[in-house]
């Protein structure tokens, strides 16, 4: 968690049209600059100065197709915690920023990901009201200098502030490199699938209240 004295400055720009944002997120703990392509082709940027979470950001523009430049510097003198959570915040910012009034999109999004013998299943909503049930037993604690508990801290902070809802279930798995990488991998292709525009939907908010 953030210390609640922590000073927050959040600068955020949303370009009209195109699905893009770009949000920046200062704080004594952690300055985050995050830029999301919603339409993009996989393409990524990344330094958060943790190896391992840079590979699981990875995922996310390559699966979910969404281009995506993130910067952290964080307290990493102190450990991981700041710097993942704060980034699961500063994304979620920037992709509510990016999908606006979700006009045309499907809402919903699910995927299964295995990898060797892990395997995860991620479902997203595009509700507008955050909630997440994770249910991921990692077998091991540390993922390099990536500590798995953080996992839950970055989801949390991504769907406090994107307004999802978002179920993660690892249904199998021995390593936790893979348990991982299949939440995130599962992660990325429920977004993408929930983002895409629906063309039978096209200007439509998909919700009998009109508004998500
Ligand atoms: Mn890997």
């Amino acid at each position: 968690m953030n210390t609640p004295t922590a000073p927050e400055a959040v600068t955020s720009v949303a370009t009209a049209g195109a699905r893009t944002a770009e949000v920046e997120r200062n704080t004594a703990e952690t300055k985050i600059k995050v830029r999301v392509n919603l339409d993009g082709t996989g393409k990524a940027q990344l330094s958060t100065g943790i190896g391992f979470f840079d590979h699981m950001l990875d995922q996310i523009a390559r699966h979910g197709l969404i281009d995506l430049v993130i910067d952290c510097q964080g307290d990493l003198h102190i450990d991981g915690h700041h710097t993942v959570e704060d980034v699961g915040i500063t994304l979620g910012q920037a992709v509510a920023k990016a999908v606006g009034d979700k006009k045309g999109i499907r809402r919903y999004g699910h995927a299964y990901v295995p990898l060797d013998e892990a395997l995860s299943r991620v479902v997203i909503d595009f509700s507008g009201r955050p909630g997440l049930v994770m249910d991921v037993p990692f077998t091991s604690g540390m993922i390099g200098t990536f500590d798995s508990q953080l996992t839950y801290e970055f989801f949390q902070g991504f769907v406090n502030h994107a307004f999802v809802t978002l179920h993660i279930d690892n249904l199998k798995g021995v390593n936790a490199h893979h348990q991982c990488e299949t939440v995130f991998k599962a992660f990325a292709r429920a977004l993408r699938g929930a983002l895409e525009l629906d063309p039978r939907s096209a200007g439509v908010i998909p919700s009998t209240k009109g508004s998500l």
